[in-house]
Formats: C-alpha cells, structure tokens, sequence
C-alpha cells in the first residue's frame, strides 16, 4: 500500500478526505491445497482472503484493478455509499461491464461520513466465492471508538469453500435447473479447522493475553449460506453492525447473512486455555441439503499449551429462527434521530423463489427442480435478467431496449404470500422475467416493505441494497399488516443488508440522494443467479452535488 497524501484524482465537486489511499489488485489464480485437494482459485495478489482495504473516515480509496485471470472480474465496495461514484459501485451489468481477462480499471471513491467494518467482493458470477476481502475505515484522527478501546484487534472473514472451480459451478447449476450443492467446507480466514479432513492444522487462532479485551471485526463472505458464530465460554459486545455505531448488546452467538459485518468486543477474562471459535449454519428453508460440519479457530490464551484440547463452542441448531430474532432485537443504532418520520413513496416488494415450467427438450438434465421444473427466484414476482450492456451506462447514455422503467411498487397480484402461490393456485408457481427498473426522484423519501414468501419455501433472505445505507424501523412474523405492524422511529439500526425473517417481512426506510443506478439483491449468489433482485435508478437533483459525474476514462467495454 502506498499512501500519499496530494488529494490526486479527487472529484472537484466532492470535498476530499484527509488522504488519499492507493491499492493495487492483481486479480490472478493461484494454487492452493485445502482439504488435501489442490487446485487454482482466483485471489487478488494470491491472497485468499484477500488484501484488507485500510482507510479512514472521509478519505479517498482508488484501486487500480488489474485481470491477468482468465474470467470476467469487478469488484464491489459492499457497504460503501459511492456518494456520486456510482461509476464505481462495481455490480457487473449494472453499473459496468466486466473487467475482461488482460484489462484493468481503477475505482475512485470517497469514504463520505463512514467508518468501521465492511468488505469488498468479486461481483460478476460465483467468483465472490474466493475474491474477497475486508474493508477497515478508522475514524478521524482523534476521533475515538465510542466503546473502550481494545488492546488489539482481528479479522474474522467467514467463507465457503467449494473443490469445484466456482465459475464452472454457477454454470453448471443454472443448466441443472436445480439447486446448487453445498459447500465442501466452511472456513475463517480461508480455513476450514479440525473438523474437515486433512485441516487439523489448517486452522486460524487468535492470541490472547489474559485480561485484555479484544475487537473482532467479523464479515460473513460466504456465498449461499447463512452462518452462526459463538466463542466458547466467552460473551461478545456488539458495538457496530454494518459500518454503523450500535448501543453496545451482548449475546452469546450471532448471525451473519453473506454481505453482513458486525464488531464485537470479547475479553479474554476466563480461565487460561484454548477455547474454539465455531462457525456454523443458520438454515431457514426446509428440504434444502446444507454443510452442517462447522469450521473452527482458537481464541487461545498465552500461557495455554499449544497441545491441549480446546473447549468446543455451542452453537445454536441450524433452524433455530429464535436465536436469530434475539440478536436482531438487540441492534440499536447508538444515536437516535435521523430516521425519516415523513414518507414520498411507499414500496412494498415480495421476495422468494418460483419454479418455472420446464421448456428443455432434455428435461432429465436441464429440470431438475421441484416438480421437474426450474428452479427461479423473484421480486414482486418478476425474476431480474441481466441486461448485456451496463444499465448505468444504458441509463446515461440513454441507450434503448436494455430496461425498462415498470418495476411495480407493489405485487402484481395480492395473495397469501407466505402460504400461498401467484394466482391461489398451489400449483402456479411462475413468475415473469424481465429487466425492470424503479425510478426515483433526487431526495424521495422511500419506505420499502420487503415480504417473503412461500412460494417455494419460505426463508430468511440477506436483502442488499447497493448505494445506501437504510434504516430497519421494523420487522415480523406473516404478512406485513400496516394495521399492527411496530415500527421503531427512535433508534433503529442502519444497515446495508437486512437478513428478512423466514415467513416475515422487514420495513426499510432511506432518502434516496445519491444519483445512479443502484442493484438491491438477496445477497445469496444463488438467488441473485435466479433473479432475485430489482434496481434503483436515483435521478439527478439540482447542481454538481446531486448530480453523477461523467464515467470515467477506462471505465470496461462489453
Ligand atoms: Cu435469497
């Protein structure tokens, strides 16, 4: 890393951070040996996980990317609000096209009024399944933690680990027309620990000295799981959730949805030992094969010997939604105050799976879904099909037939959505595709109610929303009902991905000032792969401040 303070390359009508960080990624493939397999996977610089993104609050970030792999490549600032650099938001079809083997791009942008802990991923195919990485934001100089400052501090990236070649298995899955199969193993930093073959000594650990307090900054990179995670005999603070300050709740596990980060405090105040850190799964849909074998690191205390046993972690089972639903109650944001109590455009989007007729003239290979059909997913009943340019630049340059601007506010049809199907019919499970977008006026005020349905099965479902931040003023169990549903004006917490209760929904509100064209996905690859997503196209407001810039120079080529 290079880090120079001359405010280079920084937007004129943008105010600059304090300094200006360059990072270079060199996306490549790599050898590596895990589970006493070896095979090449695609890194950055030949780190799995990758590079961590080091920065301060209202600093500039440019990352010159570079492809020498033989795929597709763009990389996502998931969390980061790309205050008019939509440019380089990094969603592939949606705000650029792939960066294609030999070629590079540089993303810009600025850390507007952020800090803590987000992550950066590959966004094109499965490729997040290995290109991933941490994002560390301090805040400003002499700004301190609102919590007591830890003696150190760590990494802990959740993951999951496939023997096939990634790309290769998102290929292979949409031909199948059914689900995708589990992982062959979760990790922590890249490893898998004692409870997978060949991995006794493939395991992260973490130091400890007695008495100090440690901050964990935990990141779930995973790519179709959603994970639980405890320490054993050890309680953690929660002190921030997705980039934002909490009031401090502590708990003995949590959970994370892939796009998820959290910071938790833990002090080593138990008795010298080794003690595991256990990663496991938090499965909401019924009759969907997961991993069930945990991965494990050591929380291990100086003075432990290397050699003893470790006392194993507790986590909760694998559908236990209640453990779930405690660790959301317990999100507040530290501040209160700036949840918009007036409301522009009431949205109300359902989401869940659907399963398509089959239309294969080899259906034994290619509908291999429920009720040999294909297996598909949606929102308000349209599954999203990427367009073959980027939407941004179709948007921008006005370019005809990519998208359209119909995304309905609301369902199509009103149903039972979490015990019923499209239509009342049990057996109508299909939905329409399309490329459909949402627009939305510079500043509009947006509650957006997210419902899951049961269509196929209900599930808890990581809802993303690129561009923003939202507040959850609320959430529940059934059909969203405006009559009693509670909403929380006071404190709610601010997050970039909102796991949406299996069989429930979750309210969201956000102010939509910041231009471009914004994906909001179920952060799932599979489900985004199955079209479970919709975009935001955020029009300019008035002058330089509320209006995109042009693209930049390099930006990729179709
Ligand atoms: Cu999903």
């Amino acid at each position: 890393m290079v880090l120079r303070s001359s405010p280079l390359h920084v937007l004129a009508q943008w105010p600059g951070g304090r300094s200006t960080r360059f990072y270079d990624f060199k996306v490549q493939t790599t050898r590596i040996t895990k589970l006493c397999n070896t095979k090449d996977i695609v890194t950055v610089n030949g780190m799995y996980p990758g590079p961590v993104v080091y920065a301060q609050e209202d600093d500039r970030v440019i990352v010159k990317v570079t492809n020498e792999s033989p795929y597709n490549v763009t990389i996502h600032w998931h969390g980061i609000r790309q205050m008019l650099s939509c440019w380089s938001d990094g969603p592939s079809y949606i705000t650029q096209c792939p960066i294609q083997a030999g070629q590079s791009f540089t993303y810009e942008f600025t850390l507007v009024k952020q800090k803590g802990t987000l992550l950066w991923h590959a966004h094109v195919s499965w490729l997040r399944g290995t290109v991933y990485g941490a994002i560390v934001m301090y805040p400003k100089a002499g700004v301190p933690y609102p919590f007591t400052y830890p003696y150190k501090e760590h990494i802990i990236i959740l993951g999951e680990y496939w023997l096939k070649d990634v790309v290769q298995l998102e290929k292979a899955v949409l031909a199948s027309g059914g689900g995708p199969p589990p992982a062959d193993a979760f990790t922590i930093n890249g490893h898998p620990g004692p409870n997978y073959n060949c991995s006794n000594n493939d395991a992260y650990k973490i130091d400890v000295v007695p008495g100090k307090t440690y901050l964990l900054r935990l990141v779930n990179a995973g790519l179709n799981m959603e994970n639980f995670f405890s320490i054993a005999n050890h309680r953690m603070t929660i002190v921030e959730a997705d980039g934002e300050y909490t009031k401090p709740f502590t708990t003995d596990r949590v959970m994370l949805g892939p796009g998820q980060t959290m910071n938790v405090l833990v002090t080593g105040d138990q008795s010298i030992g080794k003690y595991s850190m256990a990663m496991g799964p938090y499965m909401s849909a019924q009759g969907i094969p997961f991993q069930n074998i945990s991965a494990i690191a050591y929380f291990q205390y100086l003075g432990a010997l290397p050699t003893s046993l470790s006392l194993p972690a507790r986590l909760p089972s694998f559908n236990d939604n209640l453990a779930v639903k405690m660790v959301m109650d317990g999100l507040r944001s530290l501040k209160s105050g700036h949840v918009p109590k007036e409301i522009d455009q009431n949205l109300y989007y359902t989401i869940g799976l659907n399963v398509q007729q089959c239309h294969s003239p080899t259906p034994q290979q290619n509908c291999q879904g429920l009720n040999n059909g294909t297996m598909a997913a949606s929102m308000n009943n349209i599954s999203f099909v990427k367009p073959k340019i980027s939407l941004l630049e179709a948007y921008y340059n006005r370019i005809n037939g990519q998208f359209t601007e119909d995304f309905p506010g609301v369902p199509l049809k009103f149903y039972d959505f979490v015990n019923g199907a499209p239509n009342n019919s049990p057996n109508n499970t299909q939905s329409m595709i399309g490329t459909r977008t949402f627009v939305l006026e510079y500043g509009t005020r947006v509650q957006l109610i997210l419902q899951d349905t049961g269509t196929v099965s209900t599930e808890n479902h990581p809802i993303h929303l690129h561009g923003y931040s939202f507040y959850v003023v609320g959430y529940g169990s059934g059909n969203y009902n405006p009559q009693t549903a509670q909403f929380n004006l006071v404190d709610p917490p601010y997050l970039n991905t909102i796991g949406v209760p299996v069989g429930g929904w979750a309210a969201i509100r956000f102010v939509a000032d910041n231009p471009g064209v914004w994906f909001m996905h179920c952060h799932f690859d599979i489900h985004l792969s199955w079209g479970l997503a919709s975009v935001f196209i955020v029009k300019n407001g008035k002058g330089e401040l509320e209006t995109l810039p042009h693209p930049p120079a390099d930006l990729p080529r179709c």
